[in-house]
């Protein structure tokens, strides 16, 4: 599907596994429909959420492969293909567009770090080379790839070296940085917050688009807030981002991941555990975690 904008939630997918660690393909389809259902807008495939530094490249492909049959062009689907190699993130690329993805967005490596603009440059051009008919758009996520880089100034110089460039998928809390990204040669980017706790700060700032891994378990609580402040109703925004606050900060006093897809669980769309170093929920943590989100209305 064409797309000038990724606009609305966008949900950065699980990676089903089964108990023994392995791939449960299957569950993808039923997945892909609980969140179309939910009201998300887009699926971001392999990202932080998904595990995808964590699955081989043969797993990245077969997943990729998943969620792109089971979307079958009803929304966006977005591979993040960002590997230390640069040639195995390439070569996902190549994979992503022959598969029919949407777009693919790739972190820098970070293994050995980052320390420039002109060298996120360098990296970024074979990624983006790989699949030069889609928009590619680069992952901002300096918690955990280490490089926190001036990304307006990557924007800015990138513009002519990376032609299918379109925009940032951007993880972290700058709202004037991101502000200056949305903004550059007016508004030539598509510059897609990540910070689900933030989403309202983000919506006042200029976001149109959001793409975060809470999407998959609120989709709706989300979806409110953004009516709610396109209709002016502040007070009310406010009050939905209160809650999405309290439940981001209950699910992090918990092994995050794994405290997500238990949430999946309960709102009947299993996905199993997460793989190491992802760390598992014990059964006391389950009954906890129940207790807590439902207590604030989230389960
Ligand atoms: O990029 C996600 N970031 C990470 C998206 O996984 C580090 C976010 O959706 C967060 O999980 C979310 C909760 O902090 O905002």
């Amino acid at each position: 599907m064409t797309f000038s904008r990724l606009e609305g939630l966008i949900a950065a997918t699980f990676s089903p596994l089964q108990q023994n660690g392995s791939l449960d393909l299957k569950q993808v389809p039923s997945m892909t429909n609980f969140l179309i259902k939910q009201g998300v807008n887009g699926l971001y495939v392999c990202g932080s959420t998904g595990e995808g530094m964590s699955l081989s490249g043969d797993e990245r492909r077969q997943m990729t492969e998943a969620w792109v049959q089971a979307a079958s062009g009803r929304v966006p689907v977005i591979v993040q293909v960002g590997h230390n190699s640069t040639e195995e993130a390439r070569q996902l690329s190549e994979h992503a567009q022959q598969t029919g993805a949407d777009a693919v967005s790739a972190t820098c490596p970070s293994y050995f770090k980052v320390h420039d603009v002109e060298t996120l440059i360098e990296c970024m051009q074979p990624v983006a080379a790989g699949a030069p008919d889609l928009p590619f758009y680069y992952y901002h996520i300096p918690s955990l790839t280490g490089s926190a880089l001036d990304v307006a100034d990557f924007l800015h110089r990138a513009v002519d070296r990376i032609p299918n460039l379109a925009g940032l998928k951007y993880t972290d809390t700058a709202l004037h940085e991101f502000q200056r990204c949305v903004e550059l040669n007016d508004g030539q980017f598509d510059v897609v917050w990540g910070c689900d706790e933030m989403l309202l700060g983000a919506l006042a700032t200029g976001t149109r688009g959001a793409i975060g891994s809470t999407y998959n378990v609120a989709a709706p609580l989300y979806r409110e807030l953004m009516d709610a402040f396109h209709h002016g109703d502040l007070v009310q925004a406010r009050s939905l981002q209160s809650k999405s606050v309290e439940m981001v900060h209950v699910l992090m006093r918990y092994p995050f991941h794994a405290a997500m897809k238990e949430v999946l669980r309960l709102q009947g769309m299993p996905c199993g555990p997460c793989r190491p170093p992802q760390r598992p929920l014990s059964a006391d943590d389950a009954t906890r975690l129940q207790q807590e989100l439902s207590a604030i209305g989230i389960v």
